[in-house]
């Protein structure tokens, strides 16, 4: 049975974890920088308002490098290597600490940036994911670029993608033209641009059997693709040998994972300072405006219309708050959901300062079922 061809893409962030902290300290763009360090490695404020930065040949312990900039990549150093030795190769590298929140908010970002193109993603964890661009409207480079534009406009950092026939393909190719790279290929060009690569290049072929495979004289997965069928059953027992060979050509069925059919959609932000409701009334209102619109689209995008009406509230004291409400009819338009959501509000405390506001649709269904319920423009917000 032949399938209408796939487009899959295979989105990869840039020196992820660094690339997050150059985004608040940007005076350390391009230099080599490592991240790993702890508590000791936390820049410090001096008089004239500047950071003192901790070294790599300051380092003593036994804590490896998470990720690296590319500039420290060039001087040999890089993920899971050891601190210690890292400092050798490069003692002047820049060392921070890890952040894990800045981190994970950075990656809801993207995320968010690229489902509001492609709403069919895979989530393969912080810094990279799957898109299904099948049935995505528009040629497939100008979408990869539009989806690399509305990422960097969401979090200011670069990513790689590849996209191929398959998942396989797309994760060896977001690597090949790293960092912002953009690697568009088809079966006809396997032989020329996978062959000659290693065969640990395959996700799926890790250091064990990269190194058996070096043993029997495959290095490349050109050579693996032409490796006897016999020789790799000998090796690696049936099943792992027939994955091989069909890796080596290409060949990989597996769909993209996308979230199961949701029964709810939502919108949240997490505010870079704490909000207050009267004195940041303005921003607030904005936020909430924004994020109904934002909804409004991702209904429409996905072909529903809501019935219930969520916001959720976390304050500064993390506690979280959620309130909702079910509509008589059915909305979809940005301005009925903000009125929702503004009654929604009327019932939740609001004397703390706010960290996050999020508002959900759900108890959704297709349109037509009921004429939608419309709402005239309203004025105040968080009245
Ligand atoms: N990471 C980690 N330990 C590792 C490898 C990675 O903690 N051994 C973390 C830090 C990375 C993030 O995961 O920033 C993403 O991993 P990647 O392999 O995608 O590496 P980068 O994004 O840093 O670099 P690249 O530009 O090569 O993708
Ligand atoms: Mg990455």
């Amino acid at each position: 049975m032949s399938e209408a061809p796939r487009r899959i893409a295979h989105l990869d962030m840039d020196a992820f974890y660094a690339s997050v902290e150059l985004l608040r300290y940007p005076e350390l763009r391009g230099l080599p920088v490592v991240i790993g360090g702890g508590r000791d490695a936390h820049p410090v404020r001096q008089p004239d308002g500047s950071y003192r930065f901790a070294r790599l040949r300051d380092y003593v312990g036994r804590g490896v490098i998470t990720t690296a900039t590319y500039e420290a990549r060039a001087l040999g150093v890089g993920s899971a290597m050891g601190m210690m030795k890292a400092a050798k190769l490069a003692p002047d590298a820049i060392l921070l600490p890890v952040n894990f929140d800045a981190y994970r908010q950075i990656s809801r970002q993207f995320k968010a940036a690229v489902a509001s193109i492609a709403p069919d993603y895979e989530d393969r964890g912080i810094d990279e994911i799957y898109i299904d661009l099948t049935h995505v409207a528009g040629e497939t480079r100008e979408l990869a670029q539009r989806i690399k534009q509305a990422v960097h406009a969401a979090t200011g950092l670069t990513c790689s993608i590849g996209v191929t026939p398959n998942k396989l393909l797309s994760k060896i190719c977001s690597d090949l033209e790293k960092p912002n790279g953009l690697t568009i290929l088809g079966h006809e060009d396997i032989p020329a641009r996978i062959w000659p690569l290693g065969v640990r290049k395959i996700n799926g072929i890790g250091p064990k059997a990269t190194g058996k495979l070096a043993a029997l004289g495959i290095d490349t997965i050109g050579q693996l693709a032409a490796a006897e069928a016999g020789l790799l059953q000998d090796h690696f027992g049936s099943h792992y040998a027939a994955w091989l060979a069909a890796a080596a050509r290409g060949i990989d069925q597996r769909a993209v994972a996308t979230r199961t059919e949701s029964k709810s959609i939502s919108r949240e932000t997490t505010f870079e300072r704490d909000l207050h409701v009267r004195q940041d009334r303005a921003v607030l209102s904005g936020v909430l405006t924004a994020l109904c619109e934002r909804l409004a689209e991702d209904l429409k995008r996905k072909g529903y219309v809501s019935r219930t009406i969520s916001v959720k509230l976390r304050y500064d004291d993390f506690q979280i708050v959620s309130r909702n409400l079910t509509l008589p009819q059915p909305v979809v338009d940005g301005a009925a959901i903000l009125h929702a959501a503004r009654e929604c509000l009327k019932r939740v405390p609001l004397q703390r300062r706010l960290r996050l506001l999020g508002v959900r649709a759900s108890t959704l269904e297709p349109p037509g079922a009921a004429t939608l319920l419309r709402v005239p423009k309203q004025g105040e917000l968080f009245a």
